[in-house]
């Protein structure tokens, strides 16, 4: 068995079979970052390239997301080991009008991983929910991730109430079409993976 055979797996959407796949890698001395980045990411980058080619639809792209969900399932305990010490609360949501999740969900394993604290609201989060969780949780930041072009400027809906309102949470953004520039247009902090958001959050809640 080797990481390819992860890749696959995903692409053939096998989610009966991942996780024991997912597992014996990581038994068999795998790097768990290589596990993820080279077998489960790169999997769901190639449905994506597959998708756009209209060599597979919708229904294929979520088998293919439940296939990798059940793989990220097995690494979570290991990507959510870390101290026990919180370093600060913050709330993690897709914003409105968003259903995808998995990006979602490694960036708050991670964070948990790195000690903080993390309440997440799951997917198609409005403003609204994002500030009153944060109000809720005396929250140091507010994580928003999104993958769909059209659902960007939500984010800066959530970053323009944050100002008016006086609040003091850091806004944090990522997500496959976020980038830095666009953050810094809107007044947010951007970061390109879930471990560069674990840094942008130790940056921003340290300071
Ligand atoms: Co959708 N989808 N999808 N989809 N989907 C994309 C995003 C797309 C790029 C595919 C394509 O065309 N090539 C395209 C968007 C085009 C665009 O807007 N530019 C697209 C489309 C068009 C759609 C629909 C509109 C399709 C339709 O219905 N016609 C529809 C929209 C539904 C909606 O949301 N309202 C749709 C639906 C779906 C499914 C439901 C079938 C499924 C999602 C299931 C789920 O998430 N539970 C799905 C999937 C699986 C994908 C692709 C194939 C994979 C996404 C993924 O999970 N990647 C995706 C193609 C692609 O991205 N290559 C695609 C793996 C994940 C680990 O990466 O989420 O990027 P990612 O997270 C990364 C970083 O971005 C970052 O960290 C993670 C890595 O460490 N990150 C952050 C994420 N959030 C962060 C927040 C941060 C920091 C970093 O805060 C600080």
């Amino acid at each position: 068995m080797a990481i390819q055979d992860i890749f696959a797996a995903v692409l053939d959407f096998e989610e009966d079979k991942i996780a024991d796949m997912v597992q014996a890698e990581i038994d068999g001395g795998s790097d768990l970052e290589e596990v993820l980045n080279n077998g489960l990411i790169a999997a769901m980058d190639e449905v994506g390239a597959k998708f756009s080619a209209g060599e597979l639809f919708v229904p294929e792209m979520l088998m293919a997301a439940q296939t990798m969900k059940a793989g990220l399932d097995v690494l979570k305990p290991m990507l959510a080991e870390g101290t026990s010490e919180s370093r600060g609360t913050i709330i993690i949501g897709t914003v409105k009008g968003d259903l995808h999740d998995i990006g979602k969900n490694l960036v708050a394993m991670m964070l948990e991983g790195a000690g903080f604290d993390v309440i997440d609201l799951g997917v198609d989060v409005d403003t609204d929910a994002f500030l009153a969780a944060a109000e809720k949780h005396d929250a140091d930041a507010i994580c928003m991730s999104a993958l769909l072009t059209t659902t960007m400027p939500a984010m800066e809906s959530t970053v323009k109430a944050i100002v008016e309102k006086g609040l003091p949470y850091k806004a944090m953004v990522g997500g496959a079409p976020v980038t830095d520039a666009f953050a810094k247009k809107i007044g947010a902090n951007y970061s390109e993976d879930a471990p560069s958001a674990v840094e942008l959050a130790r940056r921003l809640i340290a300071a």
